[in-house]
């Protein structure tokens, strides 16, 4: 059997710093967890910043140079820059930190949708941070928008040239596929493509088994042999998704981005704990854990010696 990549991501713009204190908001623990989720046997880091001052998600190429470096010395982990940013800001906005570092893998969201955060504020009666439970609260009026046009300018600019980025494809529902089987046949994209599949988020299909097996089977119909996937079950269902998602061929994404939990009720302590944890349920059930240059070969990746940083 091919072998799976782990991928994780480390704080993501969902989570803010009350719900946990194990989220990293500051460049050193973004930097020191990614490096344990590496050495834990993660191939691909999967990145956001925020803003070290207030924990904040923060778009600002500045908040990511000092983890980028300390990641790539210390590590041979692909790096992974979101273009998401956060739900509430432009595609123009989400891209310089991508532009700017020119890493090996990127983010490209495949639709618009709601996405939705709001019921978490019910959990807390306090907040660390002022502009914590706003954005929380505001979420129930966020539109993410990814339309055609944004798609194609992040493809354009990405996708070839000097920068030559992969796409993380992230596909929050089945229409998503179908967005993606239409810029691939309008040459936007070069397989082998690589698809998340994002399941949990209020706004996107449930994180569900049969929900599961439908994308996959919908994948199968349109991109025949010639993608690789993976699959990212946000909240609850991380594990559960992943290692069902890794016995039907998939790779897998975990991390704080995703879920802040290791087990029903019980913090994560750091992201290394959920790739520690997924990769002894991928080993124990029979899957081998791909290195990140394996993880390169199988999605045709430029190399760590063409980033920006
Ligand atoms: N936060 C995840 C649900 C992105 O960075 O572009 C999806 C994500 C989006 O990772
Ligand atoms: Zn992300």
């Amino acid at each position: 059997m091919a072998k799976t990549i782990i991928t994780c991501a480390i704080t993501g713009a969902v989570h803010t710093p009350t719900m946990s204190d194990h989220l990293p908001v500051h460049p050193d623990t973004i930097a020191e967890q990614a490096i344990a989720a590496a050495e834990a046997g993660a191939a691909i880091i999967h990145l956001h910043a925020r803003n070290p001052e207030n924990g904040a998600p923060s778009v600002d190429p500045a908040h990511f140079e000092p983890f980028l470096g300390r990641i790539k010395q210390s590590t041979n982990a692909v790096i992974n820059i979101s273009t998401g940013g956060n739900p509430v800001m432009t595609v123009a906005e989400r891209l310089p930190p991508a532009l700017t570092f020119s890493p090996e893998m990127c983010s490209l969201n495949m639709g618009s949708m709601n996405f939705a955060l709001h019921p978490l504020a019910e959990r807390y009666d306090s907040w660390k941070e002022p502009w914590e439970e706003g954005y929380i609260r505001a979420s129930e009026g966020n539109i993410f928008r990814n339309t055609f046009t944004d798609i194609r300018m992040i493809a354009e600019q990405l996708g070839g040239g000097e920068h030559r980025v992969k796409f993380e494809h992230e596909c929050y529902d089945v229409g998503h596929l179908y967005n993606l089987k239409f810029c691939l046949d309008r040459g936007l994209f070069h397989a082998p493509i690589f698809l998340q599949f994002v399941m949990g988020i209020l706004g996107g299909i449930s994180a569900e088994l049969d929900n599961l097996m439908f994308m996959k089977q919908t994948a199968d119909k349109l991109f025949g042999d010639s993608y690789q996937w993976s699959v990212i079950g946000a909240g609850a269902q991380q594990m559960k998704l992943a290692s069902v998602g890794a016995l039907m061929g998939g790779h897998v994404r975990v991390g704080l981005e995703d879920s802040l939990y290791i087990a029903r009720g019980e913090l994560a302590t750091s992201n290394a704990q959920q790739v520690a944890k997924i990769r002894r349920i991928l080993e124990e059930q029979g899957n081998a854990v791909a290195t990140p240059d394996e993880a390169r070969a199988v999605l045709g990746l430029k190399g760590a010696d063409r980033v920006a940083f």
